[in-house]
């Protein structure tokens, strides 16, 4: 294999941007695509090159995939890196690039095949030896045998469309009673979202964390895993906050994933960067949940503690280089992500798109802003509203989120409305700091997070959770560097904070 002299990104944002530094770095050309609503945007201006490609909609400009062949053969690029989204996941597309003699940044469309539909991923996985919910390989013909499987394994089950994950097409069910609606509701909405009104079967786990592990594979056969990530920071399966480690896993469990996650890889015949999901109990039993078949949106933590850089890495495993590393780095230090998103938590949530009139992004000491905007930036209303992930690195988790909280501190934007104050108010939150959330902390303490606006309060919010996280660590005589036992003088006022903080979340 050749090495790789232009890259076209097709993909636009902090994302496109992402891809086209480490190219930079790595004396490769650029080429951004870009659509008629993104004619000033950043990522247009940091490429080498740029190629219109259509209509704002994704569907006529970013999703064309010969819109997107026809600019890299314009621009005589001699690879695709696809970022996420759009095109990433696309096995269609990866083909269309080696009939084209294009080489595409990521994993062979075999790959994506296997792990594309949930039941063809849960069966492969089976055969793999890879521990999988415990549930259907194939999609339920009917509702009676559904009803059927549900009370053999018991309730409450979840029903999934099989099409697709992310959340979309899962219901779950509590028991006989509310079959009929549940059954008919997954699969509507699983037709809707992926064409495929098939839907199957899983125990339903109850209060789950969301951890996953970043693999890597080259063409040589080598598979690596390069530790987790903790993403069970999420409202309605969007994810907000992630950190690298897991605040749960222990060194053990760490590795036993890890060496699964490599398994599930090698099972596929996977090449390049790829994140295997799981869902872990209270038992702290992990269960595959999907596999995502591209880099992720919170793959800088990972940088952050393993000191590599993944884009250069699916480069040169791209290139036909081996992996420079055939075991798992230990990861030093601890990183935490926030997403930075145009919207307004006051108002459910809703995208907040609109002109930047002033911007001040936060720097300093290991602090990174992956960001697709810039003052007088007008973030348009057809795209993902993210428009920054904020990523820090410190020797602990305290210290961490400490530094996330500075770095927000410093985080001005104007003109939009963004959920910094929200992103705050997580990072202060006691179960945050404790480290022992799960995927529904952020359902649960909604109006908690929202109550938080007195900038004091949540300053008093942070203070008590780290003395009590101190007073917790002391106590389980752990030596976590920096973080000093409190005084037993420190317990009166700690219970002070925390009245203060339950009064104000009735
Ligand atoms: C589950 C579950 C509990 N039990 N499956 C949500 C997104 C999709 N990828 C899988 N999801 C879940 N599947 C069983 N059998 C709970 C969730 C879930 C969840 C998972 C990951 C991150 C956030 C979540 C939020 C709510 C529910």
């Amino acid at each position: 294999m050749p090495k790789i002299r232009k890259v076209l990104v097709a993909n636009r944002g902090e994302i496109a941007i992402r891809v086209m530094r480490t190219c930079k770095e790595l004396g490769i050309a650029t080429v951004a695509v870009y659509s008629e609503a993104d004619r000033a945007a950043l990522h247009v201006r940091t490429a080498d090159q740029a190629i219109f490609v259509g209509p704002p909609p994704s569907r006529e400009s970013y999703l064309v995939q010969q819109r997107i062949l026809d600019a890299a053969k314009a621009a005589g690029a001699d690879a695709i890196h696809p970022g996420y989204g759009f095109l990433s996941e696309n096995a269609s597309f990866v083909r269309a690039c080696e009939a084209a003699g294009i080489t595409f940044i990521g994993p062979p469309a075999s790959a994506m095949d296997a792990m594309g539909e949930k039941t063809r991923a849960r069966a492969n996985m089976i055969k793999a030896g890879v521990p999988v919910v415990p549930g259907t390989t194939e999609p339920i013909a009917t509702e009676a045998e559904a009803r059927e499987y549900a009370q053999k394994i018991g309730f409450p089950v979840m029903l999934k469309a099989a099409g697709g994950g992310g959340g979309k097409g899962m219901r779950r069910v509590e028991g006989l009673g509310d079959f009929e609606s549940a059954w008919r509701s997954a699969k509507s909405e699983a037709l809707n979202a992926f064409g495929n009104d098939a839907v199957y079967i899983e125990k339903y786990l109850e209060k789950p964390h969301h951890v996953e592990i970043q693999v890597f594979a080259d063409t040589h056969g080598n598979v690596i895993h390069l530790n987790e990530r903790e993403c069970s920071a999420q409202r309605r399966h969007q994810k907000v906050v992630e950190e690298t480690p897991s605040p749960i896993l222990t060194p053990e469990l760490r590795s036993k994933m890890g060496e699964v996650a490599v398994k599930a890889a090698k099972a596929v015949n996977y090449v390049g960067a790829g994140t295997v999901e799981f869902l872990v109990d209270v038992h702290r039993n992990f269960y595959f949940l999907e596999m995502n078949t591209r880099l992720q949106v919170e793959h800088p933590v990972t940088e952050w503690v393993t000191g590599l850089d993944l884009v250069a890495l699916q480069i040169k495993v791209a290139e036909g280089e081996k992996l420079p590393l055939l075991q798992a780095p230990e990861p030093q230090g601890h990183s935490i992500e926030v997403r930075v998103y145009a919207e307004d938590p006051a108002r459910n949530f809703m995208p907040s798109p609109g002109k930047i009139t002033y911007l001040r992004v936060p720097g300093g000491p290991n602090v990174r802003d992956d960001s697709g905007v810039f003052p007088g930036y007008t973030v348009p209303n057809v795209y993902d509203p993210m428009i920054s992930k904020l990523s820090v690195w410190a020797p602990t988790r305290l210290e961490a989120i400490a530094r996330a909280q500075r770095a927000l501190s410093e985080y001005v934007v104007k003109g939009i409305t963004t959920n910094i104050r929200y992103l705050r108010a997580i990072l202060a939150h006691p179960e945050f700091v404790e480290g022992d959330y799960d995927t529904g902390f952020l359902g649960r303490e909604h109006t908690t997070l929202q109550g938080v606006e007195d900038p004091k309060l949540s300053e008093m919010a942070l203070l008590a959770s780290v003395v009590y996280a101190h007073q917790r660590d002391a106590k389980r005589a752990k030596t976590l560097p920096g973080a000093k036992a409190a005084s037993s003088s420190d317990t009166g006022q700690v219970s002070a904070w925390r009245q203060a903080l339950r009064s104000r979340r009735r």
